[in-house]
């Protein structure tokens, strides 16, 4: 088998004068702006990586994929790639109509002709590819979570590609890996995907599977998960420069791509596959547990450990790449080498460092053997790792009016002053309102909006290593749902705290005068008397301010937040 060649690819990108000319018309088009994993999938549709598709898949093609791992065609396609929509997107749309897909700034970067709008059963999705629809598989937990309920189909005309600003001499579209393979003369190659800081351990898989098979290797790290601006994201990458640095020169080429992980095991090493087949290697490595989730190493786990192993040399001969398997190594003393298991000898003593502890050694500046990484990417992690008291983090007070929310905050907002070293922001609900939000109601729609907005700058605020106190009643689970994973995303703690004052003493208290006026009819749809309060079902603090004192309640939030790691009182 040799490199592929260019015009295998399906390139969805129109010529320049084309795009540039929809561009312009494409102004009154329905628009939808695409969430990360929707643009990481949409550049691999557009840059030809995810040859053989040419758009969004359809629902005849979902339905096959789903069931049976091909196309309608018959053509070996194991994971849906898709673009989900609300419902009420979805119904503004008419027959034939196409969409503008755009950027987080607004850029339009294609068009999607739609040719199909249904709802698929998202549940027996999960069941299907993930193999389970447990709600702790990061994978099933964001389809039926954090996806929208509608799926579009049609086929996609390229405007522009995805803009990134990060390490951008490590970026190559398919055309390009090829193109660098021909003119080096690499004839064999073999892609290694991961998508975490490359240890020796991970040296050793790449370098002897490619060894295994006479082959150059590519080194192919996806970064679609990271956000650009995560600086762990940055971490990682320089790792992958260091380790590059530990194999042969003129035989390992390392490139990054934008596969966004699903953690759908054997499925999605077919897809690690096909992808790389398209950028033109001729082996692709697939290791044990390839794709799986991280877990507890006592949970059973999601995929039988040799499952897509197995899976991908059962499709091999359609999938048009070799796969090559990697064992498991491990590090010998005897033999101060990586072995393979298979090859331990009962004598051998046997060492390792589970990943939490590699972890643990890190934060707590704590020795890391030679024999397990590199200095270099060590350092480079030790940098980026910060202790869970040097991150930022959010607290986020929901309960009904009057129940004590915004005095709790104020009186922690300066327990937090008193300590000293950090930066405190107080969002309360009612200077949220004014400030950001005085154009909005209280109708649900509106509620939402102020909530999620309280979010996005508690993220900010978190993200730079802040400490955000939000104070809003926020009644509704699913967006104070949003909120965590907004906050958590942005690699900062979120702390929810329900202040769950019974509502009789919170009317009772009715400090401004509210209560009786919604009783009165004269408000309409207030919190508690006409409009729900959803109670959270798993805040990390309930406080019911009837039987504590705002500095009793302070106290405690300040032992949780400790208790948790966030801040050291010491
Ligand atoms: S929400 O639902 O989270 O967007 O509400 P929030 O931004 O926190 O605003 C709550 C404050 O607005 C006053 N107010 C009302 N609350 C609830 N329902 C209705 N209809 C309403 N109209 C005005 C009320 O004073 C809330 O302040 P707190 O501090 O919670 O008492």
């Amino acid at each position: 088998m040799t490199t592929g060649t260019r015009s295998d690819l399906c390139d969805l990108m129109l010529p320049a004068d084309q795009a540039e000319s929809l561009k312009k018309e494409c102004g009154p088009f329905p628009s939808w702006d695409l969430t990360p994993r929707q643009t990481c999938d949409l550049e691999l549709l557009l840059n030809g990586g995810f040859t053989p598709l040419t758009g969004f898949l359809g629902q005849a093609d979902y339905d096959a994929v789903v069931d049976t791992m091909r196309l309608a065609d018959g053509t070996v396609w194991p994971m849906p790639v898709v673009l989900d929509v609300p419902e009420a997107f979805a119904d503004s749309l008419k027959d034939g109509d196409s969409v503008a897909l755009r950027d987080p700034e607004g850029v339009p970067l294609a068009v999607l002709d739609v040719a199909d709008r249904w709802t698929p059963d998202r549940e027996r999705e999960a069941q299907k590819v993930y193999g389970t629809t447990d709600l702790s598989h990061p994978g099933v937990e964001y389809l039926l979570r954090r996806t929208n309920p509608v799926y579009l189909g049609g086929t996609l005309r390229g405007l522009s590609l995805p803009s990134h600003y990060d390490f951008q001499y490590l970026r190559d579209l398919p055309s390009e890996t090829r193109a660098r393979f021909r003119k080096m003369g690499w004839r064999r190659v073999v892609g290694y995907h991961t998508d975490q800081p490359m240890h020796k351990a991970q040296v050793e898989v790449a370098f002897r599977a490619a060894k295994s098979v006479e082959a150059h290797l590519l080194l192919h790290p996806s970064v679609g998960g990271s956000e650009s601006d995560d600086f762990e994201h940055f971490a990682r990458v320089r790792c992958y420069e260091h380790a590059h640095k530990h194999f042969p020169e003129q035989t390992t080429a390392l490139s990054l791509m934008p596969l966004a992980p699903r953690w759908a095991g054997p499925r999605e090493a077919v897809l690690q596959a096909i992808v790389r087949r398209n950028f033109g290697c001729t082996h692709f490595v697939v290791g044990l547990e390839q794709a799986s989730p991280d877990q507890d190493p006592s949970a059973t786990p999601y995929y039988a450990p040799q499952a897509a192993q197995s899976l991908a040399r059962e499709l091999e001969s359609d999938l048009g790449i070799e796969i090559v398997t990697a064992p498991k190594y491990v590090f010998v003393q005897e033999r101060a080498a990586f072995v393979a298991l298979e090859e331990v000898r009962e004598r051998d003593t046997l060492l390792g460092i589970s990943r939490e502890e590699f972890l643990r050694r890190v934060l707590h500046d704590r020795e890391v053997p030679e024999w397990f990484s590199f200095p270099e990417v060590v350092g480079e992690l030790r940098r980026a790792i910060r202790p869970l008291d040097q991150r930022g983090f959010t607290v986020f007070f929901t309960g009904l009016s009057g129940s004590g929310k915004s005095t709790i905050a104020k009186a922690l907002v300066q327990k937090f002053l008193e300590q000293g070293g950090r930066r405190v922001t107080l969002l309360d609900g009612d200077i949220v309102r004014k400030n950001l939000s005085s154009e909005l109601t209280f109708s649900k729609e509106h509620r939402d909006l102020n909530i999620l907005r309280i979010g996005f700058v508690a993220s900010e605020i978190t993200k730079n290593g802040g400490i955000a106190i939000c104070a809003p009643i926020a009644p509704y689970t699913a967006t104070r749902r949003s909120v965590r994973e907004t906050v958590e995303g942005a690699g900062g703690g979120f702390i929810e705290v329900h202040v769950a004052t019974p509502i009789d003493v919170c009317e009772g208290r009715d400090r401004k005068g509210l209560y009786a006026l919604a009783r009165a009819g004269k408000i309409k749809g207030f919190t508690g008397i006409d409009d729900p309060y959803e109670v959270p079902e798993a805040p990390e603090l309930s406080i019911d301010t009837s039987a504590c004192s705002p500095e009793e309640a302070a106290q405690d939030i300040i032992l949780k937040i400790e208790g948790l790691g966030y801040i050291n009182v010491r």
